[in-house]
C-alpha cells in the first residue's frame, strides 16, 4: 500500500464519514457512544472481531476478483502465527479425551499450472466441540487444535483432528451488544481454518465449510462462499475403521488448494 492510495483512501473515508454524520444529524451524545463500542471492543477482547463480522468478507471477495488459483476467505480474529510444528502422522494438538467426532482432512496442493506442490506449509486452527479456539478462550490447553504440518513430495496432506461445531458470538459482549441492536443472528457455520504457504508463490489463507451443516445460509460474517463448501463424509466401515485404528465411525473431508506463482499474484494484485 503507497501512501498516496493510503493518503487517498483516509481522505475519502473522512468525507464519507462527515457526511453520514449530517445526514443523520448524529449529536454528541450519539458520536460518544459509537466510539466507546469500537474502544470496548479492545477491552472486552474482542479486538478484531467486530469488524471481521462485518466488513472481512468484503475485502475478501475484492481480493479474489480475477484469481486463478483457490479463493481466499476471512482469517477471522483467532489467527495466531507461531502455532506448534507436528510430525507425522499429522495430528492437531488435543487433549488425550477430546470431545468430538474424529475428522480427517486431506487433499493436494498445486500450482496453478497444475503442478503438485511438495513442502507447502498449512497453518491449522479451528474451534474445540464447545466452540472454544485456544490461546484466546480461557480454560484451554495452550495452542489446542492448532498446528502447522507440510505436504508429502506428491503434494497431498492429511491430518487428523475433529469435526467443529458452529461458533457462536459471545452475548454479552460488544459485538453481540451491536448484533442483538440489528436483531441479527449470532452463528458462524461450523468450520476449518487453514492458511497455506509456499516460499514462490503467494500466501492463501482459507476456510472451510460443511455441505449440509447449520448456519450456512445465515452466517454472521456473511463469508460462506460455494467454492469453500466441502463434502463431509462419514466412514463406518469395518476395515477403514481397522486400518485407521478407530473403534467409531470417523469423518473425512477433502480440499485442494491451488496456489498462483508470486510474480502473477504481484502482477494481479497492482492490476
Ligand atoms: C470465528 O471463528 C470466525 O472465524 C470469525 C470470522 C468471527 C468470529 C469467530
Ligand atoms: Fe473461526
Amino acid at each position: 500500500m503507497t501512501v498516496e492510495r493510503t493518503r487517498l483512501i483516509l481522505e475519502d473515508l473522512e468525507q464519507t464519514l462527515l457526511q453520514f454524520m449530517r445526514k443523520h444529524k448524529i449529536t454528541h451524545d450519539e458520536y460518544r457512544r459509537a466510539t466507546d463500542i469500537l474502544i470496548s471492543t479492545v477491552k472486552a477482547g474482542e479486538e478484531s472481531l467486530l469488524y471481521d463480522v462485518f466488513f472481512e468478507a468484503e475485502a475478501t471477495d475484492i481480493g479474489n476478483i480475477g484469481t486463478q488459483g483457490s479463493i481466499e476467505a476471512i482469517e477471522g480474529p483467532f489467527y495466531l502465527p507461531d502455532a506448534p510444528r507436528l510430525e507425522r502422522p499429522y495430528v492437531l494438538p488435543q487433549r488425550s479425551e477430546e470431545v468430538g467426532d474424529v475428522l480427517f482432512f486431506r487433499g493436494r496442493v498445486t500450482s496453478t499450472d497444475g503442478r503438485p506442490l511438495a513442502g507447502a506449509e498449512l497453518d491449522m486452527w479451528q474451534a474445540d466441540a464447545e466452540g472454544l479456539y485456544s490461546n484466546i478462550h480461557p480454560g484451554l490447553p495452550a495452542w489446542n487444535l492448532r498446528g502447522r504440518f507440510h505436504t508429502a513430495a506428491d503434494g497431498t496432506f492429511e491430518v487428523r483432528t475433529i469435526v467443529p461445531p458452529p461458533y457462536e458470538i459471545p452475548k454479552n459482549g460488544p459485538t453481540g451488544v451491536v448484533l442483538d441492536i440489528l436483531g441479527r443472528l449470532f452463528f458462524r457455520p461450523a468450520h476449518l481454518h487453514v492458511k497455506v504457504r509456499h516460499p514462490q508463490y503467494g500466501d492463501l489463507t482459507s476456510q472451510l465449510y460443511f455441505d449440509g451443516g447449520e448456519y450456512l445460509n445465515s452466517d454472521v460474517a456473511s463469508a460462506v462462499r460455494d467454492d469453500l463448501v466441502a463434502q463431509l463424509i462419514r466412514c463406518d466401515n469395518p476395515k477403514d475403521l481397522a486400518s485407521r485404528g478407530l473403534h467409531k465411525p470417523y469423518f473425512e473431508v477433502r480440499y485442494d488448494f491451488v496456489l498462483v506463482p508470486q510474480q502473477a499474484e504481484n502482477l494481479r494484485r497492482t492490476a
